[in-house]
């Protein structure tokens, strides 16, 4: 008999390219059918068929408080009765910029857009404007969404395809993006000291999540910090994900590593189109109107995606959310790896703030070639018995898991008994 969801997907199929509006969701790394969601609510979502899920995709990062906060939805409602967009200023985004330059002291200007993508592939048009420079440098395994320059050797879904690179990018634009490995401070030195007054910014998820979740090494930033700043390059830290979500003040705030310039989204839009960049002064005001470096958006700071926002962002200021929603993170990632131990099977996992990684190797990883060498058919058995189990995981060993407030410790105690009937049974 055919699921709802297989009925769905095979009629979207028909229309949509691989029935799906974004790759990752086709389950194409993971196998079988997609699920489409109908309903979420705090720490579950439902699928066509109503079976019930403990989510730890949220949304692929955003859904920080869970699916459908009350205070989230009621801002959204109000803000959509006064008006679903305007084309022009409203107070609501000087409300957020506020916000974001509260939270996060390194964003002297900010400016909104509706895209990680629209964020990053900006940044690096400001920092190529700032410097007359061209070269970027980016990492192997970090995505930065899908403009052309930064589709070389992504992450994400583009690593999930095993195409390091996407077909339609004009070599004469993926030859002025440099890409190194993460993690490696000598492979940044050796390329700032061949060409660094030749280089226009250095991009970087300061905690990676599109290669699972790979944490930096210290003397990686520290390098990347005294070497954009001796040879005048400017660091662009990507939070898109790990923003708000490593910590209030996201990766660069826990590790203590001033950008020059930041990309966020997901959690800052709460679930809707709103993403942003900013940093220097003196940096952001190259840019349009101000300046020559154009950028522009018809939605840019829509007052309903805004007010998702801004209510994501009070809502996770609460005195003790980062407190219990890391330890809560913490302990899920402790007891996966306590039964899989039991069984004897060879997993690792961690976590960062609310974010975490789970990997079928003996150790946790700490660089690409180490992710890639970790057991992906383990972990596509492991993702399936888990959906079976009502727990959903990302649909791709080359992602990271989140944790919102809205889960509780009877969902991570679920989550671990879960994993361990699985591992009890695994062969
Ligand atoms: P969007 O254009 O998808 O809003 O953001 C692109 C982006 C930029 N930078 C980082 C660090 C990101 O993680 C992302 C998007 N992340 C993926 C998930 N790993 C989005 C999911 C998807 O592509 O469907």
């Amino acid at each position: 008999m055919t699921t709802h969801n297989e009925q769905l997907f095979n009629d979207s199929q028909k229309l949509i390219p691989g029935g799906v509006n974004s790759p990752v969701r086709a389950f194409r790394s993971v196998g079988g059918t997609p699920l489409f969601f109908k309903r979420g609510k705090g720490a579950y979502v439902w699928d066509a068929d109503d079976k019930k899920y403990i989510d730890y995709v949220n949304s692929w990062g955003p859904m920080i408080v869970g699916h459908c906060h009350p205070e989230v939805v009621k801002a959204v409602q109000d803000a959509a009765a006064e008006g679903l967009g305007f084309g022009a200023p409203t107070a609501a985004e000087l409300d957020i910029a506020q916000m974001l330059c509260k939270i996060l002291p390194s964003l002297e200007m900010v400016r909104l857009v509706s895209s990680g993508t629209e964020a990053t592939m900006t940044a690096i048009r400001l920092a190529r404007g700032f410097t007359s420079r061209s070269r970027i440098i980016k990492f192997e395994g970090c995505y930065h969404g899908h403009s052309d320059g930064l589709l070389v050797k992504a992450g994400s879904g583009a690593l999930t395809f095993g195409q390091p690179s996407s077909s339609g990018v004009p070599t004469e634009i993926a030859a002025l993006t440099t890409v190194l490995d993460y993690n490696d401070a000598a492979g940044l030195e050796k390329a700032f000291a061949e060409y660094g007054d030749e280089i226009a910014a250095v991009i970087v998820e300061p905690v990676a999540g599109n290669m699972n979740l790979i944490l930096p090494k210290r003397d990686f930033l520290d390098a990347m910090r005294s070497l954009c700043t001796k040879h005048g390059s400017v660091l662009i830290l990507d939070e898109v994900m790990s923003g708000f979500r490593v910590g209030l003040q996201g990766a660069h705030g826990h590790f203590g590593i001033k950008p020059d310039l930041i990309t966020l989204g997901k959690v800052m839009g709460g679930g809707l189109p709103a993403a942003a960049f900013g940093g220097r002064r003196d940096i952001m005001q190259c840019l349009a109107p101000l300046g020559a470096v154009y950028q522009a958006g018809t939605l840019s700071g829509n007052p309903v995606a805004v007010a998702a926002g801004l209510t994501t962002l009070k809502l996770v200021q609460a005195p003790g959310f980062y407190e219990r929603l890391t330890q809560l993170t913490k302990q899920m990632t402790e007891g996966l790896t306590q039964v899989a131990k039991k069984h004897g099977i060879a997993f690792s996992a961690q976590s960062i703030g609310s974010m975490f990684g789970l990997y079928f190797s003996a150790n946790v990883p700490t660089s690409y070639a180490e992710v890639m060498a970790a057991d992906k058919e383990a972990f596509n058995r492991f993702f399936h018995a888990m959906l079976d189990e009502g727990v959903y995981l990302a649909p791709s060993a080359f992602e990271a898991g989140f944790v919102s407030s809205a889960h509780t410790e009877a969902d991570i105690a679920a989550t671990i008994a879960a994993a361990d009937k699985i591992f009890a049974g695994w062969k």
